[in-house]
Order: C-alpha cells, then sequence, then structure tokens
C-alpha cells in the first residue's frame, strides 16, 4: 500500500489558514488536520478548504481535529501562537508564545506522535528550541522555518535590482529570524556569478552602495507590511509548503531554517538560521559555508542575542 503522509497543523490564523491554502493548491500532502483552541475557525477552514477540493490538482483529505489526531502524522506544523503587533519585536513575544508551546507540544507528544515538527511561531528560533527541550525527540526532527523567508526576501529584491528571476538568485540569510539576521554577501551570486562581479560589470547601473539598504528593506519588511496590513502570511506560507514538499517528498533540498547547532559556525547549544540539507529525516545536514570575517562577527552577535532571550525562558 502507498504510503499516506498526514500533516497536522496547529494553528489556523492568518499563517496556518494561508499555508492549509497553499499546500492544497500545490497538492502536497494525502491528510491534512487542523486543529486550534478556537474550533469553529478550524471547522470554517475545512468546510471552506474542502468546497476547493473539486479545483486542486490532487485529493488531500481535510478536517478539523484534535491532538489525537498528530498519533500517525508524519509532520506536525505549528503556527498558534500571538503574532507582532506594530512596533512590537518577535523577541517580545517570548512570554506569551513559550507558555502556549509547553502545552501545545505536551499535547501533541501524549498522543504519541513520532514524526517531525515545524515551527513557524515567532520567536521562531526561541520556540523551535523549545520544541526541541519539551518534545525530546531527536534534534534533526524538530525544525524552524528559521530565515526561510528572509531568504526569499533577499532573493526577490536582488531579483528585482538585477533584473533576473529571483529562482535564479542565490544567496542566504541566515542568524536569528529578527533583527540580529544578516545576509551571507560572500556567497551571493547571480547565476554562479558573485554579486560583486555583476555589479563590476555594469558600474554604472550597478553599486556595492545599495546592497546595504537593500538588506535593511528585507530585515525591516515585517513590519512594513504589518504597519500596512496588521500580519505577514502568504510569503511565510508559501515557504513552509517548500519545506513541506523537501521532508515528505525525500528532495535533501538546501533551504535555511532553524537547527540546532552543536559546533556548527563556532557556536553551540542555540536554534538558528542556517543552510541545511533536508529531507524524510528532517534536517540530514548542516552545510557549513566560508563566511568572511563580518558575516562571522555577525552570527557570532545574532547567536548571543538569541542565547541570552533563551536563557530566562529556560530557567
Ligand atoms: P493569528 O492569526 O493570531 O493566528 C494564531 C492562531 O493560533 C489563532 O487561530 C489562535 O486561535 C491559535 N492559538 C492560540 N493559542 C493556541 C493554542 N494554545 N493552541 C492552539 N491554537 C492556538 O496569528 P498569525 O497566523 O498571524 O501568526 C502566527 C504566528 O506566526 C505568530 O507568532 C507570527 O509572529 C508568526 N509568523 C512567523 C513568520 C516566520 O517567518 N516564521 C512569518 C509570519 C508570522
Amino acid at each position: 500500500m502507498e504510503r499516506v503522509n498526514r500533516i497536522a497543523l496547529i494553528g489556523t490564523g492568518f499563517v496556518g489558514s494561508s499555508y492549509a491554502f497553499a499546500l492544497l493548491n500545490q497538492g502536497v500532502g494525502d491528510e491534512l488536520v487542523l486543529i486550534d483552541v478556537n474550533k469553529e475557525k478550524s471547522e470554517g477552514d475545512a468546510m471552506d478548504l474542502n468546497h476547493g477540493l473539486a479545483f486542486a490538482p490532487s485529493y488531500t483529505k481535510i478536517w478539523y481535529g484534535d491532538y489525537s489526531d498528530c498519533a500517525s502524522a508524519d509532520l506536525v506544523v505549528i503556527t498558534a501562537g500571538a503574532n507582532q503587533k506594530p512596533g512590537e519585536t518577535r523577541l517580545d513575544l517570548v512570554e506569551k508564545n513559550s507558555a502556549i508551546f509547553k502545552s501545545i507540544v505536551d499535547q501533541v507528544m501524549e498522543s504519541g506522535f513520532d514524526g517531525i515538527f515545524l515551527v513557524a511561531t515567532n520567536p521562531v528560533d526561541i520556540l523551535t528550541y523549545m520544541t526541541w527541550k519539551f518534545s525530546g525527540l531527536p534534534k534533526h526532527r524538530v525544525i524552524g522555518s528559521g530565515t526561510i523567508l528572509d531568504t526569499a526576501r533577499l532573493r526577490y529584491s536582488l531579483g528585482e535590482y538585477f533584473n533576473v528571476d529571483s529562482r535564479n538568485v542565490h544567496a542566504y540569510i541566515m542568524g536569528e529570524h529578527g533583527d540580529s539576521e544578516l545576509p551571507a554577501w560572500s556567497h551571493a551570486n547571480i547565476g554562479g556569478r558573485s554579486i560583486y562581479d555583476r555589479i563590476k560589470d555594469n558600474p554604472e547601473k550597478y553599486s556595492e552602495r545599495d546592497l546595504a539598504p537593500l538588506f535593511e528593506g528585507v530585515r525591516d519588511a515585517a513590519y512594513h507590511i504589518i504597519q500596512r496590513k496588521g500580519a505577514t502570511y502568504y510569503g511565510i506560507a508559501m515557504g513552509l509548503v517548500r519545506l513541506t514538499k523537501a521532508i515528505l517528498h525525500n528532495e535533501n533540498s538546501i533551504l535555511t531554517v532553524s537547527a540546532y547547532i552543536s559546533g556548527e559556525y563556532g557556536e553551540k547549544d542555540v536554534y538558528i538560521g542556517v543552510p541545511a540539507i533536508v529531507n524524510r529525516s528532517g534536517i540530514r545536514e548542516i552545510l557549513q559555508i566560508d563566511l568572511d570575517e563580518i558575516e562571522e562577527a555577525q552570527f557570532a552577535n545574532s547567536a548571543s542575542v538569541l542565547r541570552e532571550t533563551l536563557n530566562p525562558v529556560l530557567e
């Protein structure tokens, strides 16, 4: 019998319901169970999504359920919890959301769940660490969405700047998914040509001076979107589907995720955004790229920001 892929989604707010919609549109997953404290919302979402099945590329069984449905899930995706209000940083959410996570992860584990956790709730690096601690699962089976969205935003912005399809732009944002993140410019390239060389190819049009404001736009994108429409959800939802595919289809794809670091990049005991090879086992391997001195210092700073936030929560 063919393997049935079950995804359990906890939290069907803006991010969760957009993820469910994107999953259905891309035909990823055979079963999708929606769980939320607000049962009416997840029930309504299940009804609404099922009414799109006639137009979907493939069949997905969708229902609203409870934690017992996580027992045979391959993947539990958590998008539950408070989001940023205008002016709030991601790290401001830590107390509220770690209490919510204790209750969620305990209930998932009580069901007998033995799959992979994918966390998107902010502050995502901290809450992924908490999920790993609360669940007791091996570290490679607890993954945070990390800087997957920031990396996509950077590729989009560089694509616009150089007028090239963002899928041919290769560049990573690493570190905290938040204010201390960094662009790994030393590795950024357009179809294999480093962006520094691409700038030199056409100095009348391009300048290295444009890179700093371009990165600031990426780093601060969530603030700008939240100011305009209250929340951000489509980009992260599509990023989560990309990760879901990499996991369930055993793709061995390289994506920037929040992974547990034990020695890589000179850091340890922290979940932080790094490029990693992702497959059916979760995080197969953290890819170690050679950062330049500035990037190394920025990464170390980002890791210490995360550790300082994490320590009081762990006490
Ligand atoms: P939302 O629209 O308020 O949805 C949150 C949902 O969680 C609601 O439906 C709640 O009912 C539900 N919920 C709350 N407590 C519980 C609980 N104990 N058990 C089950 N469900 C619960 O928020 P939104 O969807 O906008 O954001 C969700 C999270 O995603 C926030 O922490 C955001 O900051 C975060 N984002 C993460 C991004 C990333 O790149 N990782 C990007 C955007 C948002």
